[in-house]
């Protein structure tokens, strides 16, 4: 893969003077961002910013839809593959042979049924944090649904040769969001998250305003480092503190995918990102993202922006308008400061104009109901969360996950409200992720300004919530009918494995 470095003092003088060559491909927004006016954060400005930026490759692809067995359940069968990723073999943990795994669709209303099966390899090998290997299970991040039975129940697992069967009733679900699903055994998430293990769950939107009539594609976003046939491993818990980002840098597990679109169309991407620890500050050469969605489902219009930032565990939905008179455009990653790691852009996938042209229009309204909570939160009770790391383990409220009997623990009540304050107390930025109830976000103190404004003001529901290194946020969380034993952790994958985690025991509101 092409890789460039380019220190600021020589990319000013580039945009400066206009020069010609592989550069002229940064976008605008960069250049604003590096002469300090793009809210990139402190620290790592003096630094280089590595451009990977590899030629345009395969034609787009999209992960299939998952088949039923004769039973009416999805199938995912946890096994290893020998694929190719741009050209190189590798051995990847996947589900029914694909990286990433298949699309999963499901409408409001239904009842999911999965069944997934271990044909992982027995072993009795145990992982650099000690934690047994091939072991696993199945969460539906995103869904709100029951966190007990056989739901989204974190205390079930499968060893190789066990199966488990899921049941979902989907009839307080949210029309209209993209989800994914990914296992979630304490210790081992991260690798075999980072192996592949990670596909696309869709609520369909039949009713939502002029949406369905759009070309919709799904890109889910992934990276890896692949080192003699095989995920790079995990060697130090260093890797933990920091997260692994891999040099691979894929849309739906090809490198710089084309994608054609009909000079005049509109279309609707639905992105999620299901890295470890990468995050994506994404823009679209020359052209707006409309954003009509996040986690937890539509938006009452689409808000136009240059860029927009997506942590780890973070789902967008937007539109995108072909209205420049032709050519290919690139869908980038801005250089962003997550307080770890080093400063890239990459470029993620060509959209490629073809075909004969059209006359779309961007829908001025997408779901009219949605609305941001207006609420009297001085009787809500209030929760206090704080993150932090060091010595290789992560924290929340001091306490480092190691099992259910030790943990950081927060008790509610359903058909109730709750402020959560989560605060930051490290340099490094941390996607907080809580199951089952998707909140809408109040305030958050530091970090990207363009991702404060957005979602402190949009009625958006949110399951993830970048709390940026030594901000805050706070979050309006909705615990309405589900009762049962669940989590909230950094989806920086890794720090949930080195303990940043908590249990979330949500009892039934006494009659
Ligand atoms: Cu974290």
């Amino acid at each position: 893969m092409k890789r460039h470095t380019v220190t600021r003092r020589e990319f000013m003088a580039m945009t400066s003077l206009g020069a010609a060559g592989a550069y002229l491909a940064l976008h605008p927004a960069l250049a604003r961002s590096m002469m300090g006016s793009g809210g990139m954060g402190s620290g790592g400005m003096g630094g280089k910013v590595t451009l990977i930026d590899p030629p345009p490759g395969a034609a787009f692809f999209e992960p299939p839809v998952a088949r039923k067995n004769s039973s009416g359940s999805y199938e995912l069968l946890v096994k290893e593959a020998r694929l190719r990723l741009n050209g190189t073999p590798v051995t990847l943990l996947t589900y029914n042979g694909m990286y990433p795994g298949p699309t999963i669709r499901a409408a409001r209303g239904e009842t999911l049924n999965v069944r997934m099966v271990n044909m992982l390899p027995k072993t009795t090998a145990t992982n650099l944090l000690g934690h047994r290997r091939n072991i696993t299970n199945l969460h539906t991040h995103g869904l709100h649904v029951s966190p007990s039975g056989k739901a989204d129940n974190m205390m079930r697992m499968a060893a190789p040769g066990e199966t488990l069967d899921y049941i979902y009733d989907l009839s307080h679900e949210q029309p209209g969001h993209l989800n994914f699903y990914h296992p979630h055994v304490h210790g081992t998430v991260a690798e075999q998250y980072w192996g592949g293990l990670a596909g696309p769950l869709v609520i369909e939107d039949a009713a939502a305003g002029q949406l369905p009539g759009l070309e919709t594609h799904v890109m889910l976003l992934k990276d890896i480092t692949i080192s003699n046939g095989l995920p790079e491993p995990y060697l130090s818990t260093s890797q933990y503190m920091r997260g692994k980002e891999g040099n691979l840098v894929m849309v739906n597990g090809r490198v710089n995918p084309v994608l054609a679109i009909r000079p005049g169309q509109v279309q609707r991407w639905q992105i999620v990102n299901a890295c470890n620890a990468r995050f994506f500050k994404l823009a679209l050469d020359r052209h707006s993202l409309r954003l009509v969605g996040t986690d937890g489902g539509l938006l009452d219009k689409p808000y136009q922006l240059s860029s927009i930032l997506l942590s780890p565990g973070e789902r967008i939905d937007v539109l995108v308008k072909a209205d420049q008179g032709g050519g290919s455009f690139k869908l980038l990653s801005l250089p962003y400061d997550r307080g770890c790691g080093s400063l890239q852009q990459v470029t993620l996938l060509t959209l490629d104009y073809s075909g004969t042209s059209t006359s779309d229009a961007v829908p001025a309204t997408i779901d009219a109901t949605a609305t941001r909570l207006n609420l009297d939160l001085s009787s809500f009770p209030r929760r206090q969360i704080t993150l932090s790391m060091m010595m290789g383990k992560g924290y929340v409220n001091g306490i480092s996950f190691t099992g259910m009997d030790h943990a950081s623990r927060i008790t509610s009540c359903t058909k109730s409200y709750e402020v959560w304050e989560i605060f930051n107390q490290s340099n490094m930025d941390h996607p907080f992720h809580q199951h089952v109830n998707a909140c809408q976000v109040l305030s958050i103190s530091g970090g990207d300004s363009g991702y404060a404004s957005l979602y402190s003001t949009a009625p958006a529901w949110k399951d993830v919530v970048l709390v940026p290194k030594m901000g805050s946020v706070t979050l309006l969380v909705p615990v309405m009918d589900y009762s049962g034993m669940t989590m909230f952790h950094c989806h920086i994958i890794e720090h949930e494995d080195i303990g940043m985690m908590g249990v979330w025991d949500i009892m039934d509101m006494p009659m």
